[in-house]
């Protein structure tokens, strides 16, 4: 990870007032404020019997986590406090929650909605398994909030995570105008004093990485491009690279170890999830922002995951994203068998 710069502190919310202006740094200072306290919650959930089912479903159908309603509601919260913050929409929810806004409150035009995994993989909780936060910052256009949702990834205007794990890692990119343009990736730490401070700036994935990450239990009913591209990065077929598998079955560290050391993560569609199980608004797009920024690629098997429309807000997609060269050499054979059998 390319090392910060800078000797002197700097903030998450500096460094996003920086490049994306007070009204953004605002609405990336809440999310970073609701997971200071998701990040205290969980190192202490052992002894406050937050572990565990609270007894209901959410709207995916999945047993809802206690944590899962404390992240929810403390992110709905926090994010509801910031006026050009108009809507959130999360994987617990089923709709939007949008906020009374009076004209006033939209200084500038400045009007967000935030798209978020409340806590990703907190089923891995009671494991002590790290677990994370991921969201996704658009712009309210018009007064539909859905339609504001469903455009392109690639017009976010920032996007990261919060990973919980021996540290508490932000993750934060930001959009620049125009495509291809943003601020690069930078990761910052929670500190003793619980401030997100700078410990990584221009973070770069490699070119090609050490690790190849999928829940292989499944791969008996991926398409068979899947089942043959992993085979070749077993052989050494893509650059003579000797592989390592890592699967961790929480997405947010799955996919930090990609951007760090380089390979592969993937989620292939299955037989019981025909389109993929990740989430294209709110688990994809964010982290493909974050990858692309990074130098690297996100995929659904097929073509560029930021160009993928959503049709709903839960729409799953599958997903392959990680550093470049694996991530062309997936697309190149999904594309040839897809030619095959035209
Ligand atoms: P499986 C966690 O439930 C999650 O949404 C992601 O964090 C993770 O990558 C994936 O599902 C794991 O799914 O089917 O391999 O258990």
């Amino acid at each position: 990870m390319a090392q910060a710069m800078t000797t002197e502190l700097v903030t998450v919310e500096a460094y996003a007032a920086q490049r994306a202006g007070a009204h953004v740094a605002e609405v990336i200072g809440a999310i970073a404020g609701a997971a200071r306290l998701i990040e205290r919650k969980i190192r202490l959930a052992g002894l406050n019997d937050v572990y565990g089912a609270v007894g209901a479903v959410n709207v995916q159908g999945e047993q809802q986590q206690k944590l899962d309603v404390f992240a929810n509601e403390l992110l709905t919260r926090l994010l509801g406090a910031v006026p050009w913050v108009n809507a959130i929409v999360s994987e617990e929810d089923e709709g939007p929650v949008v906020f009374p806004r009076a004209e006033g409150d939209a200084k500038h035009g400045a009007r967000f909605v935030v798209v978020f995994d409340p806590l990703d993989g907190s089923s891995n909780i009671d494991v002590n398994v790290n677990v994370g936060t991921i969201f996704s910052v658009v712009r309210l256009e018009g007064e539909d909030v859905t339609e504001s949702v469903l455009r392109p990834g690639t017009e976010q205007v920032a996007a990261g995570y919060v990973l919980y794990g021996p540290s508490a890692v932000m993750v934060l990119a930001m959009g620049g105008e125009g495509a291809g343009a943003g601020h690069g990736v930078a990761a910052f730490t929670l500190d003793a004093e619980e401030r997100f401070v700078l410990t990584a700036d221009g973070v770069k994935a490699p070119e090609q990485g050490a690790y190849y990450s999928a829940n292989e239990a499944n791969a008996a009913s991926w398409p068979v491009a899947y089942r043959e591209y992993l085979e070749s990065l077993r052989s050494g077929a893509l650059g003579g690279m000797n592989y390592s598998a890592r699967y961790i079955g929480s997405m947010v560290a799955d996919f930090h170890r990609t951007l760090l050391k380089g390979g592969v993560f993937l989620y292939p569609p299955t037989e019981k999830a025909p389109r993929g199980k990740l989430r294209l608004l709110y688990e994809a797009y964010p982290m493909a922002m974050v990858m692309e920024q990074a130098g690297g690629a996100a995929i659904d098997g097929e073509m560029r995951i930021l160009e993928v429309r959503a049709k709903g807000i839960h729409e799953r997609t599958p997903l392959v994203i990680g550093s470049r060269r694996e991530v062309e050499a997936l697309q190149r054979m999904v594309l040839q068998t897809a030619g095959e059998a035209r």
